[in-house]
């Protein structure tokens, strides 16, 4: 199986001799969720709903980011750069520095300290990475990305670099090639606003070509500590759990507020409480195991199914966009209690699951 760039390549002009830098990035499982739709069922009293899960965490790196990275990393090697640059909440870091080290390049990132899960960094590190780490947050990550990216000595692969969002548009792609047409409505986790930008671009493109009938209705959620977009007003100081979507002025704000209204669809937010209950939810009754702030999705369609706003027989798909071993101090925070330290004795075993 190809990456996303060869598998897509007539949606893309190249060029000849186009140097296609992939770990086989995308294809990934579109995975039916039908205790997911059941609880949104009995939660909005609708009927007839089919729920699937986009689970991007099954991408290289473990994130959605990777769809994006292999076309910005193969026009930064294109463009004959040395370095590439990247301000991260954890998954771009890792995934440019991935695709950095494939590609034979240096690559540079700008972190918050002490806000990255513990995965993600380990990535960056055994990549190869040069790695700062800031005492501050993603945003002024990334505007000191801007300003270093500004002297052309290095590239910026930051969804800011446009080929990061033409790369990730491929996930919309699969989702309508899957289910044979568009779904109703995409349910998408929203930190810097890239992802919902890009999925919206793709269903778009596959509607104006024929390929499908219908868009969706795009709805996004960002952390309730962090919705920038829901508040219409910058967050100076982002908070939440959910450290991927600790972002306070997104990047591609406008991408998602064009989305949102183009399409019919919404940006809200959820509540850390709620991205948890999703986040566990998911993984004690589907097996499926992302990271929390990919559960924003299901989380804001929890939510949506509460106030009223999923309609009967709608086909429905959240975008889980990275994968839960990413942050393992979450799962173990949030995950099963039960659990015992016990002497090799099968009668305490026994005794411990009431056997
Ligand atoms: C798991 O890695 O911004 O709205 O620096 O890692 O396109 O930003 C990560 C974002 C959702 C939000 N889910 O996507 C970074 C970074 C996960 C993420 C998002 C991110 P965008």
């Amino acid at each position: 199986m190809a990456g996303i760039l060869e598998r897509y390549r007539q949606f893309y002009d190249f060029g000849d001799n186009f140097p296609i830098i992939s770990l086989e990035e995308g294809n990934t499982p579109l995975i039916p969720a039908c205790n997911v739709g059941d609880a949104v069922m009995q939660k909005s009293g609708k009927t007839g709903l089919k729920v699937f899960l986009k689970f991007e965490g099954l991408n290289p790196t473990g994130s959605f980011k990777d769809r994006g990275m292999t076309y910005a990393v193969s026009r930064a090697v294109q463009e004959k750069h040395t370095h590439i640059i990247c301000a991260s909440t954890g998954n771009t870091s890792a995934s440019a520095a991935a695709y950095g080290a494939r590609a034979g390049l240096k690559t540079l990132i700008i972190l918050p300290s002490g806000k990255v899960a513990l995965g993600k960094l380990s990535q960056a590190i055994l990549y190869g990475a040069s790695i700062v780490e800031i005492d501050g947050n993603f945003d002024q990550a990334l505007d000191i990305v801007r300003e270093l990216g500004s002297t052309g000595k290095v590239c910026i692969v930051n969804s800011i670099n446009p080929y990061r969002l033409q790369g990730q548009k491929t996930g919309a792609f699969e989702v309508c090639d899957v289910l044979g047409e568009a779904p109703d409505d995409l349910f998408i986790p929203v930190g810097n606003a890239g992802n919902i930008t890009a999925y919206w671009m793709g269903f778009k493109e596959y509607a104006d070509k024929g390929i499908t009938q219908k868009r969706p209705r795009m709805n996004g959620y960002e952390a309730e500590g962090s919705a920038a977009i829901v508040f219409n007003r910058k967050i100076e100081n982002p908070e939440t759990l959910a450290t991927a979507i600790r972002i306070g002025n997104p990047a591609s704000w406008d991408g998602a507020v064009a989305a949102r209204d183009e399409s019919g669809g919404r940006i809200d937010s959820v509540t850390d409480d709620e991205i948890v209950a999703a986040y566990q939810f998911l993984a004690a009754r589907e097996g499926v195991f992302c990271e929390p702030s990919s559960a924003a999705s299901v989380a804001g369609l929890f939510k949506a199914a509460e106030l009223g706003q999923v309609q009967d027989n709608a086909t429905i798909v959240c975008v889980l966009t990275g994968n839960g071993l990413k942050d393992p101090d979450s799962a173990i925070k949030f995950g099963s209690p039960e659990r015992a330290q016990l002497p090799a004795d099968a009668g305490q075993v026994a005794e411990f699951f009431r056997l």
